[in-house]
């Protein structure tokens, strides 16, 4: 079994890209069955992990990542707007609570974070959400470990910075920071004691080997991330990749019984581009272990499933949230 060379200990290294790059060719059934025995020992297989996203500042961003809505770049219409109030935003997560989130995440359109008052506000904000009862999580782009300290004294639990593709794929979709970029900002974050949300996207044109680096990247990571989303894409009108093909739906498997596989403790989010997915593909997702899903209406700028229909789908499919008791 694959998962033999997983080493238990994360301080140990992680399987190489080649692999991994094997190992996202097995046959899928294998696979999955492989990464389900995997998730049973180390979680409840019933339950999932609801979180709600809020963007807080939306579009006007400096960066040009090539899949997003809100990168001044592109032209797609979702037009620039300032920072919540603080109000708007404690509304917003009470309301996310009250419909069964257990984490709030907002998300700003920022290239970083820049001191002063609107990263004080973002402060109250994270204050404001821990008081509610839920758990905090914020992705707001580059971060100092000075910013990072400040977050954790106000209740943040998690931060979310992707690395979004493979390394020799990062330039191909952005061209304004770097993967390193990422990665250093991925430690400032765990330096103030964080727990760190980090994924990436798939069906940006990447080969799989570009995936497979992506896998190789996270599960270096050590202690690897808490929680790790695995996006497709949301192809947006106006951005480069607005006519990218979707991916097959068994790629999307495959890498989720991947990163269950190498990250048999985080918490696995089929995250972006569930809205585009059968029942079925989504089932196999979570048979293949993953365990933590966005609820609520809306992504940041792009539609997330119904809220009834995810309901009835965990209902059919035996799942519940996981902060609700048995
Ligand atoms: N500006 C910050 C940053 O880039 O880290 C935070 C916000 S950014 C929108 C957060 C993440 O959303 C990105 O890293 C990417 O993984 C995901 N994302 C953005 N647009 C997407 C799209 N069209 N489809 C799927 N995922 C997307
Ligand atoms: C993550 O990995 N996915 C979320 C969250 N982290 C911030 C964002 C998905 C964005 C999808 C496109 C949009 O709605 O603009
Ligand atoms: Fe979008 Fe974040 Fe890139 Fe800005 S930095 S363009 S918000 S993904």
């Amino acid at each position: 079994m694959f998962e033999d060379k997983v080493k238990q200990r994360e301080s140990a290294p992680a399987p190489s890209v080649e692999e991994v790059e094997r190992l996202l060719e097995r046959p899928l059934l294998e696979m999955v069955f492989e990464a389900a025995q995997v998730h049973r020992r180390h979680h409840d297989p019933r339950a999932i992990q609801c979180s709600q996203l809020l963007s807080i500042k939306t579009g006007g961003c400096s960066e040009d990542c090539g899949y997003c809505a809100q990168s001044a770049h592109h032209e797609t219409g979702v037009l620039p707007e300032p920072l919540l109030d603080v109000e708007e935003v404690l509304a917003a997560a009470k309301k996310a609570k009250e419909n069964g989130a257990a984490r709030f995440c907002m998300g700003a359109a920022w290239r970083k974070v820049r001191d002063g008052k609107d990263f004080d506000r973002v402060l109250e904000m994270v204050e404001g959400v821990k008081k509610l009862g839920l758990e905090t999580c914020v992705t707001l782009g580059r971060l100092s470990r000075d910013q990072a300290k400040r977050l954790q004294g106000a209740g943040l639990d998690f931060y979310n910075h992707n690395l979004d593709t493979g390394r020799s794929h990062y330039e191909e979709i952005v061209s304004t920071h770097t993967f390193d970029d990422r990665l250093e900002t991925l430690q400032a974050a765990r330096s103030a004691g964080l727990h760190v949300c980090c994924g990436g996207i798939l069906g940006l044109g990447e080969p799989r080997r570009a995936r497979a680096e992506l896998l190789h990247e996270l599960a270096s990571l050590d202690p690897h991330p808490d929680s790790v989303p695995i996006n497709s894409l949301v192809p947006v009108p106006g951005t480069p990749l607005a006519n990218e093909p979707p991916l097959d739906w068994t790629e999307v498997v495959r890498a989720v019984a991947a990163a269950r596989i190498l990250m048999p403790r985080s918490h696995v989010r089929l995250s972006a581009g569930r809205a585009g997915m059968t029942e079925e593909a989504q089932a196999i997702c979570f048979l293949a272990g993953a365990n933590s899903i966005f609820i609520g209406e809306e992504l940041l700028t792009t539609p997330n499933p119904e809220p009834q229909s995810d309901a009835l789908l965990l209902a059919k499919l035996g799942l519940r949230a996981e902060h609700e008791k048995p």
